[in-house]
């Protein structure tokens, strides 16, 4: 990408349109489709996750339709997030989750559909859990990396907007991953400590 002219670019006023229950945006620059086949080592127990490949076959995880928008200071990107139900072992569906590139910016998450958490954790280990369902709102301060997680039976759609030039920094996450996971026991919800931590790039 040419980031000379895409800083130059002039953005007019514009609307778009997503259907509340399925998150679909009416006219998407970008639809971004994440498969299990590709991110099976984010889960805690990535036996189970190449085992649920080799069962069922490949599954779409989580979705993103995006608006194009120059990645300036100023400017606001957003996007519909849709995370789909499902579990591997007892770890719930879930996205990559990242830092912001620009790691002093922050981002809201207002859910529309579907019911799930936001994880929320710094490089120094504090963190934050919250509920998202419709009609909640997710405050994410700058410097914590965030991970959406539905743990619901439909799936859990948000609108997400955070700075135009915040950018996103995978790598930390894929290899040392989030200190919490989000698994079922007893039927419910349970944040406990990732089995894992720091070492999710090992096999
Ligand atoms: C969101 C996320 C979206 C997908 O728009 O990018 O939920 O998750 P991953 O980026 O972790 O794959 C956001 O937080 N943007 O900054
Ligand atoms: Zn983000």
């Amino acid at each position: 990408m040419n980031l000379e002219i895409e800083n130059n670019t002039i953005v007019k006023p514009f609307s778009v349109g997503w259907a509340q229950t399925d998150g679909i945006m009416d006219d998407p620059d970008n639809h971004v489709e994440r498969y299990l086949s590709k991110l099976t080592n984010m889960f805690a127990d990535s036996d189970a996750a190449a085992a649920y490949l080799e069962e069922k076959g490949d599954v779409l995880l989580y979705e993103v339709y995006e608006k194009s928008i120059p990645r300036r200071d100023g400017e606001l990107q957003f996007c519909t997030s849709i995370t789909h139900p499902g579990k591997i072992g007892n770890e719930y569906f879930m996205t990559k989750g990242h830092f912001h590139a620009r790691r002093d910016t922050a981002e809201v998450y207002y859910c529309l559909n579907g019911s799930g958490f936001m994880l929320m954790e710094k490089e120094n280990g504090e963190h934050g859990l919250e509920k998202m369902y419709p009609g909640r709102a997710v405050y994410v301060p700058a410097y914590y990396a965030h991970r959406s997680i539905c743990t619901g039976n439909v799936p859990l759609i948000s609108l997400a907007v955070y700075p135009g030039d915040a950018g996103h920094d995978y790598g930390s996450i894929e290899s040392g991953g989030f200190k919490h996971i989000v698994v079922e026991k007893n039927g419910k919800p349970e944040v406990i400590e990732n089995p894992r931590y720091g070492r999710m790039a090992d096999n």
